[in-house]
């Protein structure tokens, strides 16, 4: 049996914590899934070095698909995004210590790119499972959005599905009743999301 190839990554910790539950979450997922065979990836915090890194395994994998997954400390259940937008608007240093403000992820490129991942049919595939999931309208202005924005404009008009995962703070970083989620129920979470794929 052949098996299409899924990209998925997850990134390392920012903004001062030690742990980022968006790459613990992609090591704990199976190596298949469905019909997909996945590799996984653990990506820098950085503006350009993420997407440089993803853009380069895409390269190599030929990906059917590509999932990122990043930390959305503060948000209640895991969240596929619905759009990136073309800005950098940064609040905190990314690990580079670079802070954009008011700059075009692709300066030529249009305003905003839909997600073309099935994000309505994961959120209903995780909340089956007993798991918070909702639609996000907003990746935020940070690294997350800026690597969903360049995905989509690099690989527009091809057939590879491409979306972003934000997940919530693990129980260890969230601060006395704070939102958070085991890890577990990301793992599960991902999983069902990436067979409704
Ligand atoms: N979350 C950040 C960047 C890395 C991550 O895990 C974001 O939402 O932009």
């Amino acid at each position: 049996m052949s098996f299409k190839r899924l990209l998925i990554t997850g990134f390392d910790p920012f903004g001062g914590e030690s742990v980022n539950p968006s790459y613990e979450a992609v090591k704990g997922l199976p190596d298949i899934i469905g019909e997909y065979s996945l590799t996984k990836a653990c990506i820098p915090t950085k503006f350009g070095a993420a997407t440089e890194k993803v853009i380069e395994l895409a390269e190599k994998i030929q990906p059917h698909a590509i999932i990122c997954v990043g930390q959305a400390g503060g948000r209640g259940g895991i969240t596929p995004e619905v759009i990136g937008i073309n800005l950098r608007d940064a609040s905190i240093p990314d690990n580079g210590g670079y802070m954009p403000k008011d700059e075009k992820c692709v300066p030529d490129g249009q305003n905003a790119f839909f997600s073309t991942l099935p994000v309505k049919a994961m959120v209903n595939a995780i909340k089956e499972k007993g798991i918070p999931a909702s639609l996000s309208y907003t990746a935020g202005t940070f690294v997350c959005n800026n690597l969903l924005y360049t995905l989509l404009h690099r690989f527009e008009g091809t057939d590879i599905k491409i979306g972003f995962i934000h997940v919530p703070f693990l129980p260890s970083q969230a601060k006395e009743g704070a939102a958070s989620m085991p890890l577990t129920d990301m793992v599960i979470g991902l999983e069902a999301a990436i067979l409704a794929l």
